[in-house]
């Protein structure tokens, strides 16, 4: 092996999104794409001399061969030691607890998530600092600012680490030890959930079904649930990740978990349903007959996190992103706890989980996690659900019902339009941004406006601002309207307009969600100009 330093050139577009930089595979698969970015995360992080990282990802197309590519690159750049999973396998908060289990400098995990993978789908590759969290902003910035200036990159020409045997090898000078991707992370959870519990539910005849959706979760499901806590095998579903996931998008959501979806809500359904996304840091919780919505699923899981060992003794805070619905800053205002509203992503949740003033966060597309690892993670929430289930002997219909009357209801509803051309998005978002200031007062359909504003977060910890993270406006009657420009889509842009109502003292013999947000879908629209802007009349995925 012979150690190779590359001319290159910057490579426009290389500017990593909410979560890493996500670009289609063949996108990545161009000359020095790849090597331009991972030379230049090593920049932004000061170089990787000396250093250990961790490096995996969710098993979609190309996995194994830009591995290899960073390996070599590692390599070259005289990193002494990376951790891989076997076969290039690791889930999201597998990979972050790795890291902070190991001691080591970071980690690269590849997965574009819940994008669909394949030649023709999308990839990804995100950094996690040595707290095993989403890089900031302050250092995506620089990722960004090294891959507009790059000239070269350094690379070990021949040879290939051997990821299929568990072990130690070298690869030049670096060693690369390749582990059990599954065996640390439920470790892990053995220490935080009450294990005999969940095992004598599952005894007892509780039924579930795991949906992995062909993603990096299945062995995770199946070594968990069917092995340690005896679920009957067949109840993780599409257990074996897939390059391509099936063909399927590895989402975990109504729209796309649809087959999981109707078998809870048919005649004889399992008592609990969950899936996770392509990557295991996403959940969708189910239970018989009900959906339950990420927003939900945080609040209830911060009102019983105490009947889980991990967190026995209380929270110390829970942080949501500031489209999730206020549900669970009810709770931590009857527990007494502070609630925090962070910006879109999980990289801001780092610092407050690291600071100690959080244990709980959350999102609305589906992540839950807490100061156990620095990411969200789906199998965890799985778990936590369980532990709660175990101990309550209550259905996740009657667990809701309770929820909903101690603390009353946030309907809830994200519609996302995909692949709106940049310009039509931008419009809509440029003239409704014109017109925050003045449109209190002001009336659309039925609805009047009470206060509209253009989201920024101050970092408590660290205070540094993060400005322009979605533009709100409130309504009379308990209903609040966000849109925001998503920032991991591969094509046009993504509008997303977030649906919120609170009611008190709803129960589950209430309205629908659908008929709940119906007035504010109304008024959205209208103040908007939506369909005339955009042309589009119906949203292409609702959750
Ligand atoms: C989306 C979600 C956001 C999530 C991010 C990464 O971002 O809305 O809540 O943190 O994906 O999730 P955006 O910018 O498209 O709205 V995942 O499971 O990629 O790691
Ligand atoms: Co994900």
């Amino acid at each position: 092996m012979k150690l190779e330093t590359v001319t290159t050139t910057p490579i426009e577009g290389q500017k990593p999104g909410t979560s890493g930089l996500r670009k289609k595979t063949r996108v990545f698969m161009q000359p020095h794409y790849l090597e331009n970015f991972v030379q230049s995360v090593f920049t932004a992080i000061g170089g990787v001399e000396a250093k250990t990282l961790v490096v995996g990802g969710d098993g979609r197309f190309f996995n194994v061969e830009a591995i290899q590519t960073i390996l070599k690159m590692a390599a070259a750049n005289g990193a002494s030691k990376v951790i891989v999973g076997q076969n290039g396998l690791l889930s999201t908060p597998a990979a972050s607890h790795l890291i902070r289990k190991n001691k080591t400098d970071g980690g690269l995990i590849l997965s574009a998530s819940h994008n669909p993978g394949g030649i023709d789908e999308d990839f990804g590759v995100k950094f996690n600092g040595a707290n095993g969290g989403p890089a900031v902003e302050t250092v995506t910035d620089a990722m960004f600012a090294a891959t507009q200036t790059i000239t070269e990159y350094k690379i070990m020409s021949g040879g290939a680490a051997d990821l299929g045997t568990v072990g130690t090898t070298q690869l030049g000078e670096m060693v690369v030890q390749v582990v059990d991707p599954v065996e640390d992370y439920a470790a892990l959870m053995e220490t935080l959930f009450d294990f005999g519990a969940i095992r004598a539910l599952f005894a007892d005849g509780f039924t579930m079904r795991f949906d992995a959706m062909h993603a990096v979760t299945g062995p995770y499901a199946k070594a968990i649930l069917e092995g340690a806590l005896g679920l009957p095998e067949g109840s993780v579903l599409n257990a074996v990740p897939l390059p391509d996931f099936g063909g399927g998008h590895p989402d975990p959501n109504p729209v796309w978990a649809k087959p999981l979806m109707d078998e809870m809500m048919s005649q004889d359904a399992p008592d609990f349903g969950a899936a996770s996304d392509g990557d295991g840091d996403r959940n969708m919780v189910l239970g018989r007959g009900i959906y339950v919505t990420p927003s939900d699923s945080l609040a209830v899981l911060a009102a019983n996190a105490h009947l889980a060992p991990a967190y026995a003794s209380g929270l110390a805070g829970v942080a949501r992103s500031m489209p999730t619905s206020g549900a669970s800053d009810r709770v931590a205002e009857k527990l007494g706890i502070a609630s925090f509203e962070t910006p879109t992503g999980w990289k801001f949740f780092g610092n407050l989980l690291d600071a100690g003033k959080a244990t709980l966060c959350g999102e609305e597309s589906a992540g839950t996690g807490s100061d156990h690892v620095r990411e969200k993670d789906g199998l965890w929430a799985v778990l936590l659900w369980l532990n709660i289930l175990a101990v309550r002997k209550q259905s996740v219909a009657d667990i809701m019902a309770d929820h909903w009357r101690e603390f009353g209801r946030n309907y809830y509803s994200r519609y996302d339009y995909e692949a709106v051309p940049a310009d039509l998005a931008n419009t809509v978002m440029d003239n409704l941004r014109g017109r925050l200031a003045d449109l209190a007062e002001k009336t659309f359909g039925d609805l009047r406006v009470t206060a509209a504003d253009e989201f920024s977060y101050l970092d408590p910890v660290d205070g540094s601002t993060s400005s322009g993270q979605g533009l709100r406006v409130w309504f009379d009657g308990g209903y609040r309207a966000v849109l925001r420009l998503s920032g991991t889509g591969t094509e046009g842009a993504t509008i997303r307009i977030y649906l919120e109502r609170y009611v008190e003292f709803a129960d589950t013999n209430g309205l629908d969600a659908e008929t709940a947000l119906q007035p504010l879908v109304a008024a959205v629209l209208s103040l908007t100009d939506f369909e005339a802007v955009t042309g589009r009349t119906a949203p292409d995925v609702t959750t």
